[in-house]
């Protein structure tokens, strides 16, 4: 039987190669993408996280269990992007300006791909002009900005900024998130939506484009 505790164990450890096998063994077992990536990948990173704030771990420990749930959810990758229809849209995703986390938004874009979006990886520490060129030149229709740092957050409205001098804020929705998010901060900064995980972000985003 699938062992997701023994995955959520796997990437705490920082183990690689059992997490990208028990990812694939549940996989085998019929265990659905979201059961694994939510009880297995994602509940091992949060224990890494507490462990982190408590100076438990340092950095080297998260990098490895960072890198041991990044092979996990390449095996993931393929059942959540399966869709086969036409691009709902184009939707251009990044982590802000001076944030290097890229395992939520690796994952925001992954269920977008499954949702039957395009989507335009715009990497991490991206500025805002980073976003305006994404508009205009690959024409996104949507945009999700996500940070992970409270220092990172104000890079977000400094985007939003620069897309109404660019003259395209009214032609693309912009939707946040990242663990130190919140509705109110979307509300505060006029992002047109905000989205706890990755899962609600998908919802977000159809329900910005009426679909
Ligand atoms: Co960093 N880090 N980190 N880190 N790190 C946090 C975020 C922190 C909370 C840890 C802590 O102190 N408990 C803390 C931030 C404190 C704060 O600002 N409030 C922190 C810090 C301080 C730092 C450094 C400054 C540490 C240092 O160097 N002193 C440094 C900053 C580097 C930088 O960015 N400039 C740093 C570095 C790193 C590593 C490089 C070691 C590594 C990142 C590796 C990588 O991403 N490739 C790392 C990691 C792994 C973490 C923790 C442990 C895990 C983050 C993660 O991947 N979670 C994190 C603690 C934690 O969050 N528990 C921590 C799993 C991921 C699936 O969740 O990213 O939240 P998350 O995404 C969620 C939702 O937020 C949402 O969907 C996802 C789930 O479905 N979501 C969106 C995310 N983006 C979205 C966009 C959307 C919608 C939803 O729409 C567009």
């Amino acid at each position: 039987m699938a062992d997701l505790q023994a995955l959520a164990e796997a990437i705490i450890n920082g183990k690689r190669e059992d997490a990208v096998q028990i990812t694939q063994a549940a996989l085998d077992e019929g265990v659905g993408p979201d059961t694994i990536l939510n009880e297995g990948l994602v509940a091992g990173m949060n224990v890494v996280g507490e462990r982190f704030k408590n100076n438990e771990f340092y950095v080297p420990e998260v990098l490895i269990a960072a890198r041991a749930m990044k092979a996990a959810m390449e095996v993931v990758r393929p059942l959540l992007t399966e869709s086969g229809v036409e691009p709902a849209g184009r939707f251009a995703i990044g982590t802000v300006k001076g944030d290097l986390h890229d395992i939520g938004k690796n994952l925001v874009a992954m269920m977008m791909e499954g949702a039957g979006f395009e989507v335009i990886d715009l990497g991490v520490d991206v500025p805002p002009e980073g976003f305006v060129e994404a508009i205009n030149d690959q024409q996104a229709d949507v945009i999700g900005l996500s940070a992970l740092l409270t220092t990172t957050m104000p890079s977000m409205k400094d985007t939003l900024e620069a897309l109404k001098e660019a003259g395209v804020r009214d032609s693309v929705k912009v939707v946040i998130g990242g663990a130190p998010l919140t509705q109110n901060y979307a509300d505060e900064i006029g992002a047109d939506g905000y989205a706890p995980d990755a899962a609600s972000a998908v919802d977000k985003v159809k329900e910005l484009l009426n679909l």
